[in-house]
């Protein structure tokens, strides 16, 4: 630390350096997060020293925590559902599998989850000492159903699907899984981080959601397509006591007891994902997506003319080819499996897909 403090201007001189040397999201086609809406900065701004970690000190914040959980649980068809608000998918994924694993009390616990999980559920299982079994994939990315039955046994406390696969934008067979999750008496979860505010405003929604008996959880991020600041994720669950067994006793704070993983919690992104869904509307969000899967599926068509494959037709705004190099200038991500990826965020509107199909053209030229 320096003996004397740094003059103001001299101080944002330096921070306004570092955050140049920062790419704009112009060019980055690989994120799954994309500038937040105005309405969710603003929103941010009024909340910016609020602590959910200690809600009897903050009841405005605390009471928008829980609209943004009937929000999203309305959408996710289950108005009452349990929930909170975490720091995005990866909170919601650990706290799914510890709930899972409370509720089926075994001596090698496993969890049955397709190959396209993201890797949050690696740390999840991780640090719960529970085995991970993945399942292999069929030809368009999707979890192999029967595979997943034979992976199945006695000491299986979870089965995971993906709404909107990280690499590829599939969506698994959840009615499938629903089935046999109630069958078979396993807690399935649903890990609708980025597809959860896509899924439902497509012009034909998959169901993947509470309306299917069989799914226990869903995680969905506000801070990926629901365009809220970071860090905005949500876990939902069908039983509201459910989140009793995660429970520890806090003697000295507002509330006595806690069950969720962060003690301090922003609140200032959870107004912000409020504000986010307020504003749009169900129409505002349809036209969002609309747009994204417009602009994806205009990338894919471009991208196909100048002799780069589409990997797989996705379910969802993310786009794959057989394609090796992008034009200088412009952020891509490459799959496992070695083919390109870009994300249709919002921020990668029709003028951005026009400027890199145009700059690939010129690139193969
Ligand atoms: N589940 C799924 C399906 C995800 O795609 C992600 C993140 C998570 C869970 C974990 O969410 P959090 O990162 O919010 O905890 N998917 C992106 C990824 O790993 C996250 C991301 C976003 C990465 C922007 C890079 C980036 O620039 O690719």
């Amino acid at each position: 630390m320096r003996d004397v403090g740094c003059p103001e201007e001299e101080l944002f001189s330096f921070l306004s350096s570092k955050r140049q040397d920062d790419l704009g999201y112009r060019s980055i086609l690989s994120s799954m997060c994309t500038p937040p809406h105005p309405v969710a900065v603003r929103a941010h701004m009024i909340f910016i020293e609020t602590n959910l970690g200690d809600p009897g000190l903050f009841p405005g914040t605390s009471a928008l925590e829980d609209l943004l959980v009937e929000r999203l649980g309305t959408l996710m068809h289950r108005p009452d559902a349990g929930g909170y608000a975490t720091s995005g998918g990866t909170e919601s994924n650990i706290q799914a599998l510890r709930i899972a694993k409370k509720l089926k009390p075994v001596n090698s616990p496993n969890v049955v989850m397709p190959a396209s999980g993201h890797f949050s559920f690696t740390k999840a299982c991780d640090m719960l000492g529970v085995e991970a079994r993945t399942v292999p994939l069929d030809p368009e990315f999707r979890m192999n159903v029967e595979m997943a039955e034979d992976l199945i046994d006695a000491n299986t406390v979870a089965l995971v699907g993906v709404v909107g696969t990280t690499e590829y934008g599939m969506i698994d067979p959840i009615a499938r899984l629903s089935e046999i999750a109630l069958d078979r008496d396993i807690f399935l979860h649903v890990d609708a981080a980025f597809g959860g505010m896509v899924a439902p405003f497509l012009d034909r929604p998959i169901p993947f959601d509470f309306r299917l008996p069989g799914v226990s959880s869903i995680s969905v991020d506000p801070h990926k397509m629901g365009m809220s600041t970071i860090p905005a994720g949500c876990l939902l669950v069908r039983d509201p006591d459910w989140f009793s067994r995660l429970s520890v006793d806090t003697p000295y704070l507002t509330v006595k007891r806690e069950f969720t993983l962060a003690g301090t919690r922003p609140g200032a992104p959870v107004a912000a994902a409020v504000a986010v869904l307020e504003y749009m509307g169900r129409d505002g969000m349809k036209a969002v997506v609309s747009g994204c899967m417009e602009n994806c599926r205009r990338l894919i068509e471009g991208m196909e003319t100048l002799g780069c494959p589409r990997a797989v037709t996705p379910d969802v705004n993310v786009a794959t080819f057989r394609c090796e190099r992008a034009p200088p200038g412009w952020r891509v991500s490459m799959t496992r499996q070695g083919h390109m990826r870009i994300v249709c965020m919002p921020h990668v509107t029709r003028d951005v897909v026009e400027e890199f199909l145009a700059d690939m053209c010129d690139m193969n030229a």
